[in-house]
């Protein structure tokens, strides 16, 4: 049987993971060798998934449940992947809300996936601003259990990505980087831009070459790990949308500063809003993760007569309240100009995780 490589690139929402599966899935491509994604959440209709699949790689989705707590569905894309694409490297990137990975899903993976599977460390990408306030006692912005599942993500790991590292000056980077190392003796740091590909190779050679993840379980909380999950509304929908000459890409930045504008006026803190929408061959994507400098958007749509719109958005709030928003703003944003027909829209708040598996012990790499 052959064997695949399994890189998870987990982290919290925003943190920067599809932007480095795209990046990383590139130069995996250019070493020569074959690569698969899966993609994962809590609803189908994934922005992700429509990004990645632009890239001409084979990519699968786990959608309706996150990957611990539905594991099988997590082996079936594996799988999937591995027999399409005959993928040598399959990368995985997580929910950005999920945390004990390691022993909900690596040390699990170890003991059923024997000789078929070699899992590479686990990667946690941490954006800068927020893991600098986290380091200093803050919430980075988020309610206090949702900044827990940060934390957790991060003591589990065993590679810190410390992401978009071209955001911060060259010292002020440095400084992170060796304030993690004081949090976090045990475990490798790297800085890693996935805009600028500085670092990604370095990380790259080593998530290809090295076998030891999971060497750690985190202590998780369930009852607050629920908690932090559930404060966040989370919708994704798809919305077909016809104008004459439209401008797609005007569309969408109203659109977005729209959004922003009703969650930075109502404080409601902002997980990841992302759009991608696509008008033919062209495509235009949008993130918010955060307040409205975090704006920013890449790729154009172009003008035209019709264009898919898939929109998923994740921020503190309940769902009745989230999705009462995003028709009203997408209503606002439509009149007059376009006609739009919803052929999607699921809303819900992420119920208590119950993992598959849930290992309390490590499981010796020399099973494989
Ligand atoms: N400046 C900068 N921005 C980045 C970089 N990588 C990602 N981003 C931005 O960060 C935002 C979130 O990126 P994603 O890759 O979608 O993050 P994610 O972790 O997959 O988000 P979720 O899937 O929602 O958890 C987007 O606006 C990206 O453009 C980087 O290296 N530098
Ligand atoms: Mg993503």
């Amino acid at each position: 049987m052959k064997t695949t490589r399994l890189i998870l690139v987990g982290g919290f929402l925003g943190a920067g993971k599809t932007t480095l599966l795209w990046e990383a899935a590139r130069r995996i491509m250019e070493r020569g060798q074959r690569i698969g994604l899966i993609t994962n959440d809590q609803a189908p209709e994934l922005v992700d998934t429509a990004i990645l699949s632009h890239n001409e790689v084979k990519v699968a989705e786990v959608s309706g449940s996150c990957f611990c707590c539905n594991f099988n569905g997590l082996i079936s894309a594996m799988r999937q992947v591995r027999d399409d694409a005959n993928a040598d490297v399959i990368i995985a990137e997580p929910v950005g809300s999920c945390t004990d990975l390691s022993a909900t899903i690596i040390q699990p993976l170890r003991e059923n996936m024997g000789g078929e599977l070699i899992i590479s460390p686990l990667s946690v990408l941490a954006d800068p601003e927020r893991l600098e306030d986290i380091l200093n006692g803050g919430n980075a912005g988020l309610h206090q259990s949702a900044a827990y599942i940060f934390r957790k993500q991060l003591e589990e790991s065993d590679i810190i990505l410390i992401s978009k590292a071209d955001l911060l000056k060259p010292n002020d980077l440095v400084r992170l980087k060796e304030k993690v190392n004081l949090n976090f003796p045990e475990i490798e740091v790297m800085t890693i831009s996935a805009n600028t590909g500085d670092g990604v190779d370095e990380w790259l050679n080593e998530v290809l070459n090295r076998t030891d993840s999971g060497k750690r379980l985190a202590e998780v909380d369930y009852d607050i790990y629920a908690e932090g999950e559930a404060a966040l509304g989370w919708l994704n929908s798809t919305i077909e949308l016809h104008g004459q000459q439209a401008d797609w890409d005007v569309f969408a930045l109203n659109l977005m500063h729209s959004l922003s504008r009703q969650f930075d006026s109502r404080k409601a803190s902002v997980g990841h809003v992302k759009i991608i929408l696509e008008a033919g061959d062209n495509f235009l994507t949008g993130n918010l993760t955060g307040l409205v400098s975090t704006l920013n958007f890449g790729g154009s749509a172009g003008t035209g007569s019709e264009a898919m719109l898939t929109l998923n958005a994740r921020v503190e709030m309940s769902p009745k309240d989230l999705e009462q928003i995003i028709r009203q703003t997408l209503d606002e944003c439509t009149k007059g100009n376009f006609t739009m027909e919803i052929r999607a829209l699921r809303c819900l708040s992420p119920g208590r995780p119950r993992p598959t598996f849930r290992f309390d012990h490590l499981v010796p790499v020399n099973l494989l």
